[in-house]
């Protein structure tokens, strides 16, 4: 284009300009960015932003609850220890009163029957932020997007600078999977009852509802058990490398039980058998085919070991210990491991397997089993943890064809203990590497030929800790990678993208450097400033 036209075209463009400018600064003073719907992790299902409208938390601010429910106040009391601290605000917790009060209000009737038992309703006007579930456990959900909406510094220890405030919003929000777990090995190197509280506390802000504690192993047992002393005494007297050992007195772990459960997350204990159980077999010869107990063991290797499966003490043995964990187990899953028993012949794992299913049947308890459990007698009612590498196997997908319900764990997306990269110092790569774009880019809907989503109860991330000693160990390992399983476990598919995630997971990174989670920097997401 040339002459009178370019001279039009350039006209049209600096009246454009002028007009824009002069717009912008007759703008009335915008509103302090709230934080978008857009950044919270997991994706709710639904979630429409109301324009023009937001919610101040004052000084004045009440926490009002559902009249009646100890549940209800309880949620209300964790909500109000979340935000008094950075606020300063006194934010006493309250019986709602009739009619719709300002302020925050934690409901249990009111919200549609789509959102189920552990969904919410949200709705945020200029004068109230109101949570409505079906169950408490929704409105515990409810309260972690609540979270997620305001600045990453209401979750800061010391009073933090205002305003705080949540931008108008209607969420209906519900999970995918009703399984959506994270598996802390507490056999390899033992972890703390406090820090075993920390990652609880981690898990919950990303709506995560089971904590699955691999309690032994090759190499310690850390749960007591009465009838059989010297398992965690002896057993759990060493780790991995010769580190320190440990082990949950029964009042240690009923305590993290209870913890666990306030934060809605339920707590599933693994005991692993066949194989992995030379601790078990190190504290009391008499388990041993031979008589003779092996030394306590300090390595990584794998597979070497078997509990006596021809002796019926061992069945006493296992009887009596899932006995004392099953009733300190308020869940309904006890898992029996069942991996790399390289040490048990084909024909006894069967047999094994098959009666150690029917002892823990005894004691009330559905059995979780890694997926190698599936080559016992098929049991429709015994649950497949999947922790291969492959997109196929055809003994998980008969056992799925007959009924058995499948937790998907792929070991090249879901084990935290993958390093990111070569040079990641922490973690094993015998499945692969692992960075935010393959923890994410999956459907575990439909990952398994032969498993739909219908025989899927859900996901787990496990942190197996051959390399893991600290927490600061685990906030690396875990995060980003996290909250990755999390929304996979959580928001509907049609919300699956991963650009979009890696720009909601960016703004979680000023969320943790509040709450001093040391997560790794993945290359592969864009942090703000403040991450
Ligand atoms: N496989 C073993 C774990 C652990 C893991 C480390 C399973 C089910 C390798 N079994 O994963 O004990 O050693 O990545």
């Amino acid at each position: 284009m040339t002459g009178p036209g370019i001279r039009r075209t350039l006209s049209a463009l600096a009246l454009a300009v002028a007009t824009g400018a002069a717009a912008l600064l007759a703008a009335p003073a915008a509103q302090a960015a709230t934080i978008p719907l857009t950044s919270v992790v997991p994706a709710p299902v639904t979630a429409a932003p109301t324009a023009g409208v937001t919610y101040t938390l004052g000084s004045a601010t009440t926490v009002y609850t559902e009249p009646g429910s100890t549940a209800a106040a309880d949620i209300g009391a964790y909500l109000a220890g979340i935000l008094r601290p950075s606020t300063g605000y006194a934010l006493p917790v309250a019986p709602a009163p009739t009619g719709s009060p300002s302020g925050i209000a934690l409901l249990l009737t009111g919200a549609p029957a789509s959102v189920g038992a552990q969904g919410y309703q949200l709705d945020v006007t200029s004068t109230a932020v109101t949570v409505r579930a079906n169950q408490p456990a929704g409105l515990f959900a409810g309260v972690q997007t609540l979270r997620q909406l305001l600045p990453a510094a209401v979750e800061a220890t010391t009073v933090q600078a205002g305003p705080w405030q949540v931008g108008g919003a209607h969420v209906v929000d519900y999970p995918r999977f009703g399984y959506r777990g994270a598996m802390l090995d507490v056999a390899r190197h033992f972890f703390p009852p406090a820090a075993v509280r920390r990652y609880v506390d981690q898990l919950a802000l990303y709506k995560i509802n089971y904590l699955h504690l691999h309690l032994s192993d090759d190499q310690g047992w850390r749960i007591a058990i009465n009838s059989w002393p010297n398992l965690a005494v002896y057993g759990g007297g060493t780790a991995v490398g010769g580190d320190p050992g440990g082990y949950y007195t029964q009042a240690d772990y009923t305590a993290l039980v209870a913890y666990a459960a306030s934060r809605y997350i339920t707590v599933v204990p693994e005991i692993d058998m066949p194989g992995h159980t030379n601790a078990a077999l190190a504290s009391y010869a008499q388990l041993n085919c031979n008589g003779v107990a092996p030394a306590r063991y300090t390595g990584t290797n794998v597979g070497f070991s078997s509990l006596c499966v021809p002796l019926a003490l061992t069945y006493t043995f296992i009887d009596q210990v899932v006995g004392e964990l099953a009733a300190l187990t308020p869940g309904p899953y006890l898992h029996i491991g069942g991996d790399e028993a390289s040490s048990t012949s084909a024909t006894d794992y069967t047999t094994f397997i098959d009666r150690v299913q029917q002892i823990v049947a005894a004691h009330g308890k559905t059995v979780l089993g890694w997926h190698d459990v599936v080559h016992a007698t098929p049991q429709p009612s015994r649950i497949a943890q999947f922790w291969g590498t492959g997109t196929s196997d055809a003994a998980v997908a008969a056992a799925a064809a007959n009924g058995t319900k499948v937790i998907m764990s792929p070991a090249n997306r879901a084990y935290l203990d993958m390093k990111y990269k070569n040079s990641t110092r922490l973690g094993q790569k015998w499945a692969g590497l692992i960075d935010v774009d393959k923890a994410y880019d999956w459907n575990p809907g439909a990952y398994l030929s032969g498993v739909g989503e219908s025989s899927v109860l859900g996901v787990e991330a496990p942190l197996w800790t051959e390399t893991i000693r600290t927490t600061a160990d685990i906030d690396y390992m875990a995060f980003p990678r996290l909250p990755a399983l999390a929304e996979l476990g959580w928001s509907p598919y049609s919300t699956h993208n991963l650009t979009a995630f890696k720009t909601r997971l960016g703004a979680q990174g000023p969320r943790w450097r509040v709450m001093g989670i040391g997560y790794y920097q993945s290359t592969q997401v864009s942090w703000p400033a403040g991450s």
